[in-house]
């Protein structure tokens, strides 16, 4: 907690100046190309307004939503893994930032028409063919009812996979559910970015936008995303047992370092349960080791004592002791506190 929080204040320090000239925490990439360079699958109309008008509305909305929380330093993956818990302001307009500048980041009007390398080797292994995850990744697109988008994304277990979301969700998100990890391909598929053109008839924007789509950009993203510690982070966050876990803890430990003994009191039994779920659970692959298994082991062990404690009306010295021994234990599996609970 402490070398997290120092962490902030020296990159709080550093950029404290540019937050306090522009005013804003994110900002917009700059387009890569101009206006007209993806004509004729894209027109330049379409292009100035989607990424002029929508995308900076997204960051404008978004900077507004973060100014004077404690959100505001952080990235925006950060930002969006949390992204149901953050509310609405958070989930749209932080989706609607990053996904815009995925989407701009991976259209090139000279772009490598084909993968190659690792990417390439993986799509075919993964879908058979570079025409048949195109086939998946249109029939998602098409499917998905109103507004969105259609992803390929790199799993926590570093395979390729597609999904869609609504709205400006994205496999980042808690609000993915089971489709969780990081984009390397998005297409945006809400009437903004093809009405001016192509009107209602999405399957013609679908057909031409591999036009220009660049596969080296995607390629790219691959190598960065399976690189990326986020995805640990994601893998971790979609552990629903462990988070429910946690949001126990951390709402009876935090409190009694207060000297307020009231919620574990009330909430030992309850922490026993959460605990006893976590023992049932499906331990993602990378938390696989003997130390995590002995540890959850222990904090069954150790909230049935407590709740034991409790019921006897043990001494607020002897619950602290144990209760603080039981957040020991949990941070071997959780890592550090992080400033998202
Ligand atoms: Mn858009």
């Amino acid at each position: 907690m402490k070398f997290r929080n120092l962490i902030f204040t020296v990159f709080g320090l550093l950029f404290v100046g540019q937050f306090a000239a522009n005013g804003q925490t994110h900002t917009l990439p700059k387009l890569p190309y101009s206006y007209d360079a993806l004509e004729p699958y894209i027109d330049a109309q379409t292009m100035e307004i989607h990424y002029s008008k929508h995308h900076q509305a997204y960051l404008t909305n978004l900077n507004k939503a973060l100014s004077g929380t404690k959100a505001e330093k952080l990235p925006l993956e950060d930002l969006l893994i949390a992204a149901e818990r953050r509310g609405p302001a958070i989930r749209n307009n932080g989706g609607g930032h990053y996904n815009h500048s995925l989407f701009w980041s991976i259209l090139s009007p000279d772009g490598a028409k084909t993968p190659n390398g690792k990417l390439a080797d993986d799509i075919k292994n993964t879908f058979t063919s570079l025409d048949s995850l195109k086939k998946l990744l249109n029939a998602g697109a098409t499917a998905r009812f109103g507004s969105g988008w259609v992803w390929l994304y790199v799993t926590p277990e570093n395979k390729l996979a597609v999904c869609s979301s609504p709205n400006q969700d994205n496999p980042i998100m808690d609000a993915s559910k089971d489709n969780r990890g990081i984009p390397i391909l998005g297409i945006d598929v809400w009437e903004h970015a093809y009405y001016l053109k192509y009107q209602n008839k999405r399957g013609d924007y679908l057909g031409a936008i591999w036009n220009v789509i660049d596969w080296n950009a995607v390629g790219e993203k691959y190598e960065q995303a399976l690189n990326n510690p986020v995805l640990k982070v994601i893998e971790k966050d979609a552990w629903q047992a462990l988070t429910n876990f946690h949001t126990v803890m951390s709402q009876t430990f935090h409190p009694m370092e207060e000297g307020k003994f009231g919620p574990i009191r009330e909430r030992s039994g309850e922490m026993l349960a959460k605990a006893q779920l976590l023992a049932a659970s499906k331990v993602p692959s990378s938390f696989q080791s003997p130390a995590i298994t002995k540890a959850i082991a222990d904090l069954v062990d150790g909230s049935a004592q407590l709740d034991k404690l409790i019921k006897k009306k043990g001494k607020d010295e002897k619950v602290k002791d144990s209760l603080i021994k039981l957040h020991d234990t949990f941070h071997i599996i959780q890592g550090l506190c992080s400033d998202d609970h």
